[in-house]
């Protein structure tokens, strides 16, 4: 899943303007994505909140044009069920929630409304403060079972079994070692619950903890590493920035381990 964002804060991975990113997310599938993940609000810790009228109008353009000549699954990435509608209505195949649809009361009946893939994703309270002190007895055992309660909720509200993934939230609510990194190795326990599973490690701050503070642009040797650890153990999709690298890097493994065969 390679990463698009229609946020005009953001240098990087298209933002600016409509036309860089729909050439940003050309540029994706031509690395081999094989998903588009279209995000309108930035959801780094201290993000400020952005209104669902203007994350429609950055995000709908971007889908339209994508969807105008290609078919790849495009997902869009928001927590407010008015913003998955336009978008599904746009071109859009699946919702990715943050918020793992517990933003707003009709987050539910509009997931399954509309048909579309969901990614129920675990946070820790919400993106403006989850990293002011987060703390667990045992991270993977609760966010599994927060995973599986949110999966039966979304199922009781006629979301289809088959249509739902889910994602452990790397860095959303979690200390940068001591919750990321028990995550990403016991991940295993959540695919173990019965559903495909996303992993977001891409750039990502716990990389810098453990390599001198380097800074998001030189991640890249850290995200493919935990991005590997995460199919090691059963991710069925994982969301990155560096399409091209991450397709290399799997083609490679996936070649040593079939040769091991
Ligand atoms: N991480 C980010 C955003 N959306 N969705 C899922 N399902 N899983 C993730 O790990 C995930 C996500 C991080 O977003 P942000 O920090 O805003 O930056 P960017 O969108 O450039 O990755």
């Amino acid at each position: 899943m390679g990463v698009v964002n229609a946020t005009p804060d953001s240098f990087s991975d298209g933002g600016r303007t409509t036309e860089a990113a729909v050439e940003h997310a050309r540029r994706l599938l031509a690395d081999g994505a094989d998903i588009l993940d279209v995000g309108g609000e930035s959801t780094r810790p201290g993000a400020a909140p952005v209104p669902a009228d203007e994350e429609i109008a950055r995000v709908v353009p971007v889908i339209r044009a994508i969807r105008a000549d290609s078919a790849v699954p495009i997902s869009i990435d928001t927590m407010k069920p008015e913003v998955a509608r336009a978008a599904v209505a746009a071109g859009a195949t699946m919702w990715n929630d943050v918020a793992a649809l517990g933003h707003a009361p009709d987050s539910l009946a509009t997931a399954a409304e509309l048909g579309c893939e969901v990614v129920l994703m675990h946070m820790k309270g919400e993106p403006r403060t989850m990293q002011a002190a987060p703390a667990y007895e045992d991270v993977v055992a609760e966010v599994a079972e927060f995973l599986a309660e949110r999966a039966a909720t979304a199922m009781a509200a006629g979301v289809a079994r088959e249509r739902i993934w889910l994602d452990p939230g790397v860095g959303f609510g979690k200390h940068a070692i001591r919750h990321n990194l028990p995550l990403i190795a016991g991940l295993a326990r959540i695919v173990d619950l019965g559903f495909p599973v996303l992993l977001g490690v891409s750039r990502k701050r716990f990389i810098a903890e453990l390599d001198r503070e380097a800074p998001p642009d030189q991640r890249l040797g850290g995200s493919i590493a935990a991005a590997l650890a995460g199919v090691a153990a059963g991710a069925a999709a994982v969301r990155v920035h560096d399409v091209r690298e991450t397709v290399q890097a799997l083609r490679v493994w996936e070649a040593v381990a079939a040769a091991r065969d």
